[in-house]
């Protein structure tokens, strides 16, 4: 039987292999694993541990935060907070940055995270996840809002780790996209599934399905084709799957292929989507281009796009990559 490779072993070969892993940003890489542990431990006592529930209070974007949002972004900034590789963090649930204390020694990397993704999913004991993106600092002096808003496509790592029937950490530093599950008896992350490719075609999408009616045309031209199977002009039956959690819905496409939207709509027109740019669609959409797929927002790829500010929202569209191509030709001819 092959030795089981560890997600401490995989990251020294993959560091001796090509040197994309400098040693600050695999120490990096290694303690968000322990904080996404512990994470899952809490996650999986439930009502056992008095952590389900709302906290409340709300976050920066006006939502109800729930216990194990707040428990999940504490772990990670305590976990991360005096090793030495971080500059500063942001998340979700803060709304300005969090510079590491002067106690500690100022490292080279910017972390961002969503610490617990499909919070409406927690207390129902649904696939959830935390997750995250790593930005280089730019050159100077101190750290401030400004160093983190550099385009998707300057990321260094990006992952998620999603606790579901099993705890499934799902990593890229830009050389290809690794799966790796939490064994529980040894403590420790196993590579389970490497060079992980999504199918170029597939028969199956996620949107929320509910807000159909607040969508653009382009949006709906495509799902009204799929809705319309074998009878339209896609000749094909599609299947609907909305797990509600971003990190649950990428996982089973990263796994099986699929298209996921989260578009745009008339509800609130000022804002660009729902989703988060830097630390839900940057980290998703490189995991999703690094196996195969392509992300879009319809009009641009998504790690192009010059975040304004921390918490900028955008439209989401991302998965097997003829179906994105084929939205984002929807929207080129509606010029929407
Ligand atoms: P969250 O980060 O507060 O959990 O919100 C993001 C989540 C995504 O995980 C998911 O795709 C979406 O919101 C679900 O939205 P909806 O409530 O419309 O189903
Ligand atoms: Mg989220």
């Amino acid at each position: 039987m092959a030795p089981k490779i560890s997600l401490t072993r995989y990251l020294v070969e993959q560091q001796r292999a090509d040197g994309t892993i400098p040693s600050q940003l695999r120490l990096l890489l290694e303690v968000v694993a322990r904080a996404c542990k512990s994470i899952s431990l809490s996650v999986n006592k439930g009502a056992l541990g008095g952590v389900l529930g709302t906290a409340g209070s709300e976050n920066v974007q006006g939502e109800v935060q729930k216990k194990l949002d707040i428990i999940a972004n504490d772990v990670l900034i305590e976990a991360n907070e005096w090793g030495g590789h971080l500059a500063a963090m942001a998340s979700e649930e803060m709304e300005g940055i969090h510079v590491i204390p002067n106690r500690y020694p100022q490292g080279e990397f910017l972390l961002l995270f969503d610490p617990l993704d499909g919070s409406s999913n927690i207390d129902v004991n649904v696939s959830i996840g935390t997750i995250f993106s790593v930005l280089r600092k730019p050159e100077g002096t101190g750290v401030s809002e400004q160093d983190f808003l550099q385009a998707g496509a300057k990321q260094v790592a990006a992952g998620y780790c999603v606790y579901g029937p099993q705890t499934t950490l799902v990593l890229t530093v830009g050389a290809g996209v690794a799966m790796f599950t939490l064994d529980r008896e040894q403590g420790s992350f196993v590579l389970t599934q490497e060079n992980v490719q999504i199918p170029q075609d597939t028969k199956e999408f996620a949107i929320n399905m509910s807000n159909m009616r607040h969508w653009d045309a382009p949006v709906r031209r495509y799902i009204d084709e799929c809705l319309e199977g074998t009878e339209g002009v896609r000749g094909k039956d599609f299947n609907m799957r909305w797990i509600a959690s971003m990190v649950a819905d990428v996982h089973r496409i990263l796994t099986r292929g699929g298209v996921f939207m989260y578009p745009w709509d008339k509800r609130e027109p000022e804002k660009p989507g729902k989703l988060r740019l830097m630390y839900e669609a940057n980290p998703m959409s490189w995991l999703v281009e690094q196996a195969g797929g392509a992300a879009s927002n319809g009009r641009q790829r998504i790690l192009d796009i010059p975040p304004s500010k921390l918490h900028e929202r955008v439209s989401v569209i991302l998965g097997s990559k003829n179906e994105v191509e084929r939205l984002v030709g929807y929207h080129q001819a509606t010029g929407v």
